[in-house]
């Protein structure tokens, strides 16, 4: 079905979770919703307070600029504004604005009767922001371990944190997230290439069916995950790379406290009786 006809057949009201018919329309190309009012509120405000904040200085050079979370002094309590509260409310927005752009998934999803994978592969995302800025810093006791909000602030806010813990390439929930990035990587570009290579062929020549794909694969490793499997294959790994990154983060400092060095925790592997005699 042309785009056209469709959009015509499927750009109709309903599937909304909350309002009803309110915001139920488009402008231009884009759905709007209840929730694409919510993510405009949440991301003007955030926005606002950003260039507030860079408003009271030193800098607008771009990669200079920073949004800083409080001193560990104000703990879990609110911050001035001017010393760390600004950082709180662009947090909130920031979540907000996540949160709202998910549920505006959902409800394209449920309009188009297609499943929820797209949302829920993004509610990962918002999960591991939530994990860096809510719940560490919460088991931590206090906002000052949030990152900043910053190009480069970020940049030396994860040298500083990896060095925290020694050599962060020890830390095991890290090597398990590597692991899953680089597979990801690996599968994205065996699939792209393998869809390119079947659905790109000499002039002239008819396009190339699954049996194809599979066939490459076969005669390759003798195995072929499927034209199916390779998605849900991609959906897991990269999710589980998002995960394991959380779990990499939240356990340095509420686990394994801050100032030890990540590589002693192999001591356990040192220390097994089969090579250690004491
Ligand atoms: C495949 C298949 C696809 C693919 C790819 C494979 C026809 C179009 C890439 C091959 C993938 C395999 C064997 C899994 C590799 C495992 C990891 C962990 C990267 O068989 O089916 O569909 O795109």
């Amino acid at each position: 079905m042309a785009m056209l006809s469709f959009e015509r057949k499927y750009r109709v009201r309903g599937g909304t979770l909350i309002g009803g018919d309110l915001f139920d329309f488009w402008v231009g190309p884009f759905y709007v919703g209840f929730f694409g009012m919510t993510t405009m509120f949440f991301a003007l405000v955030g926005i606002a307070m950003i260039l507030w904040n860079t408003a009271l200085g030193p800098t607008w050079n771009l990669w200079q600029i920073s949004v800083n979370p409080p001193d560990i002094k104000y703990g879990l309590s609110f911050a001035p504004l001017q010393e760390g509260g600004i950082w709180q409310i662009v947090t909130i927005c920031a979540l907000g604005a996540f949160v709202s752009w998910a549920l505006r998934e959902v409800e394209i999803c449920r309009k188009l009767g297609i499943g929820y994978h797209v949302p829920f592969a993004f509610s990962f995302a918002i999960f591991a922001y939530f994990t860096l800025v809510v719940i560490r810093p919460v088991l931590m006791g206090s906002w000052s371990y949030g990152f900043p909000y910053g190009i480069i602030s970020h940049l030396d806010w994860v040298s500083n944190t990896g060095y925290q813990y020694g050599n962060f390439h020890y830390n095991p929930a890290h090597m398990i997230a590597i692991s899953f990035f680089f597979t990801t990587c690996l599968a994205l570009a065996l699939h792209g290439g393998l869809i390119l290579s079947s659905t790109n062929p000499d002039r002239g020549e008819p396009v190339k069916s699954p049996e194809h794909e599979n066939t490459m694969f076969r005669d390759l490793i003798g195995y072929s995950v499927g034209t199916i499997g390779i998605h849900r294959l991609g959906l897991f790994v990269a999710l589980s790379a998002v995960s394991f990154s959380a779990v990499c983060i939240v356990i340095s400092g509420p686990l394994w406290s801050e100032g030890n060095a990540w590589s002693e925790w192999w001591n356990w592997w040192r220390n097994l009786p089969i090579w250690s005699s004491n």
